[in-house]
């Protein structure tokens, strides 16, 4: 039934060429599959179409390298010639923090305009439980109506959730473990025979919904947990203990303790996100996931702790922040990528504005924060800059900061992210 995937001459489509999408569709073309790269980008496009990779985890080479397997497309009918579908798009918070789904929605519109016999549809995008069954399934169901087809017989339909991890190599996307559900035992059967040549290990669960809810677990895990050694920051505080020493310490413990790092707040695309999806599944039906509300209400206090740091300092300094040059060091979300989605930082140079400093940023990955809704561009000269700063803060710990040189030259040090504690 689906010897097109176990022996590699299917024709498969991925929807949304971005971090995950990207990296999914090389790997695709990289197991032998003809793979239809489909964006609404036509810069995205046209950049692929001349090997440029715009995704720093894919080199122009791997490109190149699959430049028989692989082509990019605005054009969704190519959907009628393909097997396999993979859903890649993003599923942000709205400007009220609810779920914004409607990327999938319009994919999913798409895809039924297209559907025919034999197609398996993967939605990979993190949503909350319900998703695939509840709003995926029924537009593809609608178009399959008329023509007398049913999901699991004549049509698939999956759920496997992204695990791409942004500038990281000890795990690829080939080797992380890979969760599947399927709708039916069919669709998973399907999803097993396309997926399983393509990752190292597959992970079958009961249903969609359980894979959905697996997905939104593991990065809730680390969200909360973040949230909880920030807590300690602000307690070693009130205590007046060195909260570094503390973990440390804690971290001796070989079993049973997971070591997290306190800083600004938490940042990216998946962490501050994901858990906001259970939550407001949560409520949907009446029901609250505490910690995830009081771990969001920790993080975002990290920026206003942060800026009364330097406030404090500059004060103790005689200074005001009003009209001091303050230093922030990194925008980026985490360190050594271009992407500053939700990075506290970026709270953290909006309230030093709102407070008067003549703020300065410098990262070598983000030149402008215009599109962030910052209204600043990023300094060049770091070592002078360093210098004429009243204060400099460290607010992302890119490689290409020399810590100690930095502790050096700085008149003031705000440093959120413990790199001069930690002797890097
Ligand atoms: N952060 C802390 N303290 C920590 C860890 C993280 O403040 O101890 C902050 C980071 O600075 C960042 C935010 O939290 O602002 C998120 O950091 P992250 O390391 O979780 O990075 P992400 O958002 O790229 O998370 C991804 C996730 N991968 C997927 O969703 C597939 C996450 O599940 C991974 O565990 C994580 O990478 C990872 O381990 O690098």
């Amino acid at each position: 039934m689906f010897d097109r995937f176990h022996n590699r001459n299917a024709r498969v489509a991925v929807v949304g060429l971005g971090y995950v999408g990207l990296p999914l569709a090389v790997a695709l073309a990289a197991s032998g599959y003809e793979v239809v790269g489909i964006d609404l980008d036509p810069a995205k496009i046209e950049a692929l179409r001349e090997g440029r990779s715009y995704i720093a985890d894919v080199a122009d080479a791997d490109l190149t390298a699959q430049a028989s397997r692989l082509r990019a497309t605005e054009d969704y009918a190519t959907l009628s010639q393909c097997d396999a579908v993979s859903i890649c798009l993003p599923t942000p918070l709205d400007s009220k923090g609810q779920p914004d789904v409607s990327s999938i929605l319009a994919c999913g519109r798409e895809i039924a305009r297209y559907l025919h016999p034999g197609l398996v549809v993967i939605l990979e995008s993190t949503s909350y439980p319900g998703t695939t069954t509840e709003l995926l399934l029924p537009l593809l169901e609608a178009a399959a109506q008329p023509h007398g087809w049913r999901v699991g017989e004549q049509f698939f339909v999956a759920f496997s959730p992204e695990r791409v991890d942004p500038g990281r190599t000890d795990w690829t996307i080939k080797t992380t473990p890979k969760i599947v559900a399927g709708v039916t035992e069919n669709c998973l059967a399907a999803v097993h025979a396309y997926y399983g040549q393509v990752f190292d290990a597959l992970v079958p669960v009961s249903s969609p919904s359980a894979a959905e809810m697996a997905k939104l677990f593991e990065n809730t895990y680390r969200f909360i947990n973040i949230s909880l050694v920030n807590e300690l920051l602000l307690m070693c505080d009130r205590l007046g203990l060195d909260c570094w020493e503390v973990l440390e310490a804690a971290e001796t413990k070989p079993f049973g303790f997971t070591r997290f790092t306190p800083g600004p707040g938490v940042g990216g695309p998946c962490i501050p996100v994901d858990p906001h999806f259970l939550a407001w599944k949560m409520r949907s039906i009446n029901a609250t996931a505490r910690f995830i509300e009081l771990a969001g209400q920790i993080n975002a206090e990290m920026p206003r702790y942060w800026v009364q740091k330097v406030q404090d300092a500059l004060n103790d300094a005689g200074k005001a922040v009003r009209g001091s040059r303050v230093l922030v060091l990194g925008a980026a979300y985490k360190p050594d990528v271009a992407d500053a989605r939700e990075s506290p930082a970026l709270d953290i140079l909006q309230r030093l504005l709102q407070k008067g400093a003549q703020v300065r940023y410098h990262d070598p990955y983000i030149l402008s924060l215009a599109k962030m809704g910052v209204p600043l561009t990023a300094v060049t000269e770091l070592e002078e800059e360093v210098q004429k700063a009243d204060c400099v803060v460290i607010a992302t710990a890119h490689s290409v900061y020399d810590w100690s040189s930095i502790a050096h030259g700085a008149a003031i040090l705000v440093d959120t992210r413990f790199m001069v504690k930690r002797g890097s």
